[in-house]
């Protein structure tokens, strides 16, 4: 078999959540003066909180100090976080399960690989923490996608090479980090233009793994 392992995105992959980021920068917009609106939320999708206020922050004329940026991020995750503790095993995506447990009967390995710091609460919330062989997220990096770092980390985890290895993604920066990091990118919705297979539902991985 061609493929040894799947490491999947968490936000907009296994649940979505980015209906909760939204309200939540949002709210921080509207403190700042800000219209912040759906178009600009679907530019944070795979990229780190900072960054993500970075890009709110270019609709700002205001200069906002390093300590004050920080102050509105962490004030974002306050909101972000309420949303999240709503969240339970009825926001897994479809077929999420029944995925998993038939990757493992084919003997592939399957990770977590996500930008987000909340991942670990998110995993915990949707009850599938210890479902993964790795879980690696936004505690564990430096460099957020488009860098490879995240599923670079989860290959060796894994004790696999990245040119075994899935990488379901549905934001282009992680496509991005996909093939920076020489994994194969599948592109789950329509943000991720530019992977190398595409598919709408989690179940039709299987038919890429044969
Ligand atoms: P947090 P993923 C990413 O998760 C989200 O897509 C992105 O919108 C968010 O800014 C980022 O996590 C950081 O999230 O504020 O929770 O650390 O898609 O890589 O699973
Ligand atoms: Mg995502």
């Amino acid at each position: 078999m061609k493929y040894r392992g799947v490491i999947f995105d968490l936000d907009g992959v296994l649940c979505s959540t980015d209906e909760y980021h939204y309200l939540a920068w949002k709210e921080i917009g509207e403190a700042i003066g800000i219209d912040f609106t759906r178009a600009d939320n679907h530019r944070l999708r795979g990229v780190s909180r900072m960054e993500s206020l970075e890009i709110l922050l270019e609709k700002s004329e205001q200069d906002f100090s390093q300590e004050k940026k920080e102050l509105l991020a962490e004030r974002k995750n306050r909101i972000y976080r309420k949303y999240l503790e709503r969240m339970s095993e009825k926001d897994l995506v479809p077929g999420a399960l029944e995925l998993f447990s038939e990757l493992k009967k084919r003997n592939l390995k399957i990770a977590v690989g996500s930008s987000s710091k909340n991942a670990g609460f998110i995993l915990e919330k949707l009850g599938i923490r210890d479902a993964f062989d790795a879980v690696v997220d936004g505690n564990d990096i430096e460099h957020s996608k488009p860098h490879p770092e995240v599923f670079l980390n989860a290959a060796e985890a894994l004790g696999l090479e990245p040119g075994s290895i899935l990488v379901l993604e549905d934001a282009e920066a992680g496509i991005e980090a996909a093939r920076a990091g020489g994994f194969v990118p599948v592109g789950i919705g329509p943000a991720a233009g530019s992977a190398v297979f595409r598919i709408d539902k989690l179940s039709d991985l299987l038919g890429i793994i044969k």
